[in-house]
């Protein structure tokens, strides 16, 4: 662990005492708050495992009442709160700094009711995206987002992460999702705004507070969120590409020639795949290229739409753009090739120490950084990878070393952010800011857009118990 990146001093917050415990014991049963180190444990370690934390107490609550009574405890006696989903966040958010306490949504999993004629279900914070999917699915809808970390992230985390995934460029992002909104306030005050109405414009748009806040400006309890119909025909293309120009006008034509069907355009670079192949012993249906690009299509007609991207890999591997490449629409073989893409963000974890970047950059430069990054570390990085959602503009970049070193870590933090900055990306695309991007927010974010963000804050939580050092930078 690398724990010694962390700048930052422990704010003046209570200390949990026995009396707290005790509290907290009363309202949720003994076996709902763990104190025991060993079962703390996994909850003060991130996904990536490179933040970790020093809570002593971890709550697990079952309804929105406990919630707003641990919280109101909380706010009373000035004790902090990390509030977690499934702890699959890729920027530190989801694990306590110091002693938070931390607040395990992960019991809150009803499902409470599905419209199955508007699509609208609604559901508690803490149900798995994957088991939303399967649920739904039965019933001809699915959830409108998908990604890797799916049979473990929460939907109330995904809320509050604002998760984007795979298949945003068709079905948009939570924001426009997500319906409505029930979320438990730093004083325990209970906001329920969860309409099922999509036509909502009752004032303010309360909900896009909390999507998107990362737990600093509430606990999200429960959620109404927008299904799309279950496509009957879905078809995926893994294509070898020479360079990146290639993969850029694949995707200009894959738009003109798929329209409306066109449900994922991703494209990882050789390494990106080749980490995947090589450290998780995954098969790829095809050769070696430099670029892979994997498009999906979500339609209704199974014939009609596999015909549409055979014509489409016929076209384009007589233009050049595509080397080779295979189309599928057998589940068993479009897994595999998904199987290939959702894993590369885990593919390196066990060679040394992952330098993650989540940016967005306009498409015309969006693979620039890997080849500076490339050169301006040399051997010193074990592996250096691009891949992303390009229909989204956001790429991954994934910085393997043997180990990490405030050397190398000042080699690549700020360089990277100023070069997005340069090219007027967004330094957090998707993932957060969590607790790892704070400091370099202000190269996407001007100063008076953060003082407003500090005043949001200082109205909803104005002792800031709520996820502190995480998103907003110290003044
Ligand atoms: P956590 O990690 O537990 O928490 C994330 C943040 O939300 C924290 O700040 C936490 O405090 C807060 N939080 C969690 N639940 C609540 C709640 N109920 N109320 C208030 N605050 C809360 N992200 C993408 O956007 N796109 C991807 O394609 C993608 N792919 C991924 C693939 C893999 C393999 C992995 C490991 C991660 C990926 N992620 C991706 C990142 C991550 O999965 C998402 O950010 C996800 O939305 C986090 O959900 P979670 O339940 O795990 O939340
Ligand atoms: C993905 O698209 C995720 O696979 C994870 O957003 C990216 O780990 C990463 O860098
Ligand atoms: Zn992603």
């Amino acid at each position: 662990f690398a724990i010694e990146k962390y700048n930052v001093k422990r704010k003046q917050f209570g200390t949990v005492q026995e009396s707290d415990i005790n509290y907290f014991k009363s309202i949720l049963s003994e076996e709902r708050v763990l104190t025991d180190e060993n079962d703390v444990l996994p909850f003060n370690i991130d996904w990536i495992k490179n933040c970790r934390g020093q809570s002593k107490v971890v709550l697990k609550p079952r309804n929105t009442e406990e919630v707003s009574k641990i919280i109101k405890y909380c706010n009373d006696k000035h004790l902090a709160v990390c509030p977690q989903g499934g702890n699959t966040g890729l920027v530190g958010g989801s694990v306590p700094v110091f002693d938070e306490v931390v607040l395990c949504l992960g019991l809150l999993n009803k499902i409470i009711s599905l419209d199955e004629i508007s699509g609208v279900l609604i559901c508690e914070a803490g149900c798995i995206l994957e088991s939303l999917d399967t649920y739904v699915r039965e019933r001809n809808l699915i959830m409108p987002l998908d990604l890797g970390a799916k049979g473990t992230c929460q939907i109330g985390g995904n809320a509050s992460t604002n998760a984007g995934g795979l298949r945003l460029l068709r079905y948009g992002n939570l924001h426009g999702s997500i319906l409505g909104i029930e979320a438990v306030k730093a004083d325990g005050t209970v906001i329920d705004c969860l309409t099922t109405m999509k036509k909502d414009n009752t004032g303010y748009h309360l909900k896009h507070l909390f999507i998107g806040s990362e737990g600093t400006l509430g606990i999200v309890t429960k959620v109404s969120i927008n299904c799309p119909v279950l496509p009957k025909a879905v078809t995926v293309g893994f294509f070898g590409v020479k360079d990146f120009q290639s993969v850029l006008k694949l995707y200009e034509s894959a738009k003109l020639s798929l329209g409306e069907i066109l449900s994922a355009f991703e494209m990882a670079d050789f390494n990106a795949i080749n980490s995947s192949v090589t450290n998780l012993n995954l098969p790829n249906p095809i050769d070696e290229y430099p670029f892979y690009v994997l498009v999906e299509t979500h339609g209704s007609d199974e014939g009609h739409d596999a015909e549409k991207l055979n014509r489409f890999l016929d076209k384009e591997m007589e233009s050049g753009l595509i080397i080779d490449g295979t189309v599928t629409s057998e589940p068993a073989k479009m897994q595999t090739i998904w199987n290939l893409r959702e894993s590369i963000a885990g593919s390196s974890l066990t060679r040394g120490y992952v330098f993650k970047y989540d940016v967005s950059i306009p498409l015309g430069n969006y693979y620039d950084l890997v080849p500076m990054l490339r050169k301006k570390l040399g051997n010193k990085a074990l592996d250096v990878y691009g891949y992303g959602h390009i229909g989204d503009s956001n790429i991954h970049i994934n910085i393997v070393v043997p180990e990490y070193t405030k050397e190398i870590g000042s080699q690549i933090e700020p360089y990277v952010f100023e070069e997005v900055s340069k090219l007027n990306g967004s330094i957090s695309a998707e993932h957060g800011v969590g607790f790892r991007k704070p400091q370099y927010i202000h190269y996407s974010k001007i100063e008076s857009a953060l003082d407003l963000m500090r005043e949001l804050k200082t109205l909803m939580d104005p002792k800031g118990i709520l996820n502190p050092y995480k998103v907003l930078p110290e003044k």
